[in-house]
Order: structure tokens, then C-alpha cells, then sequence
């Protein structure tokens, strides 16, 4: 018999988040994973990278691209960010634009995304956020809305931090696909290194923890990953990179209470990603306005050039 004829052809595509800054795209990646590997704040620009996730079922597997918030940028990182974002747009199958179920639509954030959508081919769902937050009349009206405004292939009212919704959600992606490849290996969480994925853990503490301009002028990067096996240690050093004296001196905190606390929590989520003990060590430098040089920027791996 014709082997090709009775195998299940395997399903996969790629799928974009989209949003203005803190509607919940990388709450949404985690929790389609099951797992943390974006990190999140109640701030807006946490997300500075692309980050894929890998969703499997059986027989299937969808990419989902987690992107930085689309907005009017302004300074060498912001711009790389959108451009993250914008460019995660193209070569996809499906997009998911993200916006909040207790905001109101049609306000400046979310018409330039719009406009892009316009010119774009690519179907879109929307995706209303956040709905934990709001009664249904409300709901309602704002599919309405929104629907006069785009045609969506399709609209989901999910709550990325309950959980609500979002089986259906991945359930109405699965007419997206087509026959294709298995991209990565089926245990495969993300293409992101766990370095990548550490330096960020820490730097979400730090934006969880700091206020004002601070959070926006960290970089953290891992100097040193080394892995103990015979005594189930890995140990860490990074490096926090800020643009002030004065930055610096909060970071570190009275006695150096702020950077313990920091490293004590992100070892916690580092230790439940790699499922060892870590030992993590944490410097803080100063490196005057890095964000605006092309080279911390690089090593950073906030640039493409
Ligand atoms: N109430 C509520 N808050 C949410 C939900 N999803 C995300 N958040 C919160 O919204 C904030 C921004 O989330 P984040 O995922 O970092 O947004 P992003 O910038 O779009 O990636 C965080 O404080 C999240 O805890 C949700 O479904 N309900
Ligand atoms: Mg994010």
C-alpha cells in the first residue's frame, strides 16, 4: 500500500503576536507554553526581542512569535524593538493582534497598527485581552467596533493570565496551517539559548523592581554559564549594564539589599527553567548612555547590523 496515503500529513505555520506595549503578548506566549520564557511586567517595552515559542500537538506544530509592543519610537533601542515587531509580520501565516478589553479602540496606538494590517495579506485574528477585567456588554460593543474597523478572520476573547479562552483560541489557529515541516524537535520550548532567556529572567526582576527612566536603561547580559553536572549546579555570572552613577547606586540598594533581592528571585525562576541549583552571581556597571552606542547595543544583541 501507498504510504503516503495513510500517514496524517503534519500541520505546521508561524504565527505573530502583535500589540501596542503591555496588552499581554508574552503573559499569552507563557501561557500557551505552559512554560516561562518571555518575561512580563506591568510596564510597557519589556519584551526588546523576537521570541519563538513552539506549541506541539499530535500530528502538528505552530511557532508562535512574541514580539515588543508596537509604538512611536523614539532613541536607537526603541527602533530596533518596532522594528522587531514589524518585521515578524511578513513570512507568517497568521497574525494575532493583541489589544485590551478595558481600553477603548481606535486610539493612536492601535490605528497605526491597523494601517499596517491594511497593507498587509497576511489574515488576522483579534484578539481581545484581558477580559477578566470587564463585563460582557462591554465586550460586545468592542468587537463591534473593531470589526467595522478590520475584517478579522477571527475573533477570541481570551484572559492570557486566567487562561480563559485560549484552548479555543489555538483551537481556531488550526485551519491556518498547512502541510509542512516539523520546524524544531518536539520537546523544544523556544529557539532562544538559555542564556538569553537568564539574562532576561533577571532583568524582568529589575524592571518589576526599579521605576521612572531606570528600567528602560538596563541591559543584562551573561558573561559566564557553567555547568556542574556531577553536583546538579549551574553557576552564573552576569553583568548589569546601566546608564547613570545614579542607577547604578539604586540597583545595588541600601547595604546591597535591591541586587540581592533581584538575584534571589531570579534565581528562583532560572533554578525552575533548567531544573538544577544555580548560583548566580550579579555585577552592575555603569556604561554611560549604552542604549544610544551602536556597539553596546550589538553585544547587548539589541542590533541587527
Ligand atoms: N488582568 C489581566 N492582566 C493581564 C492579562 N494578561 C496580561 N496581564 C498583565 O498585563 C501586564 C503586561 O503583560 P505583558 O505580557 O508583559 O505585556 P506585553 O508588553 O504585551 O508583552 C502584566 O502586568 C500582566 O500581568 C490578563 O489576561 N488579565
Ligand atoms: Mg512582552
Amino acid at each position: 500500500m501507498n504510504k503516503s496515503m495513510t500517514e496524517e500529513k503534519f500541520l505546521s505555520g508561524f504565527v505573530a503576536i502583535i500589540g501596542r506595549p503591555n496588552v499581554g503578548k508574552s503573559t499569552l506566549l507563557n501561557r500557551i507554553l505552559g512554560q516561562k520564557i518571555a518575561i512580563t511586567s506591568n510596564k510597557p517595552q519589556t519584551t526588546r526581542n523576537r521570541i519563538l515559542g513552539i506549541h506541539n500537538f499530535p500530528g502538528g506544530q505552530v511557532l508562535f512569535v512574541d514580539t515588543p509592543g508596537i509604538h512611536k519610537a523614539k532613541g536607537k533601542l526603541n527602533r530596533f524593538m518596532v522594528d522587531q515587531a514589524i518585521g515578524a509580520c511578513s513570512d507568517v501565516d497568521l497574525i494575532l493582534f493583541l489589544v485590551e478589553a478595558d481600553d477603548s479602540p481606535g486610539g493612536g496606538g492601535d490605528e497605526y497598527i491597523l494601517k499596517l494590517l491594511d497593507k498587509s495579506s497576511v489574515p488576522v485574528f483579534l484578539i481581545i485581552n484581558k477580559i477578566d477585567l470587564v463585563k460582557p456588554p462591554r465586550l460586545l460593543h468592542l468587537i463591534q467596533q473593531y470589526s467595522e474597523r478590520f475584517k478579522f478572520a477571527e475573533v477570541v476573547p481570551i484572559s492570557a493570565k486566567g487562561g480563559d479562552g485560549v484552548p479555543q483560541m489555538i483551537q481556531a489557529i488550526r485551519p491556518f496551517l498547512a502541510e509542512g515541516p516539523q520546524y524544531y524537535p518536539g520537546d523544544m520550548l523556544t529557539d532562544q539559548p538559555e542564556r538569553f532567556i537568564v539574562a532576561e529572567l533577571v532583568r524582568e526582576k529589575i524592571m518589576r523592581r526599579t521605576s521612572e527612566e531606570i528600567p528602560y536603561g538596563v541591559g543584562v547580559k551573561v558573561e559566564s554559564f557553567e555547568e556542574k553536572t556531577e553536583k546538579n549546579l549551574v553557576v552564573i555570572h552576569a553583568t548589569i549594564h546601566v546608564e547613570r552613577d545614579s542607577h547604578k547606586k539604586i540597583i545595588v540598594g541600601k547595604g546591597g539589599l535591591m541586587i540581592r533581592t533581584v538575584g534571589q528571585e531570579a534565581r528562583k525562576d532560572i533554578e525552575r527553567l533548567l531544573g538544577t541549583r544555580v548560583f548566580l552571581e550579579l555585577f552592575v556597571r555603569v556604561d554611560k548612555d549604552w542604549s544610544q552606542n551602536e556597539r553596546m547595543l550589538r553585544e547587548l544583541g539589541y542590533s541587527n547590523k
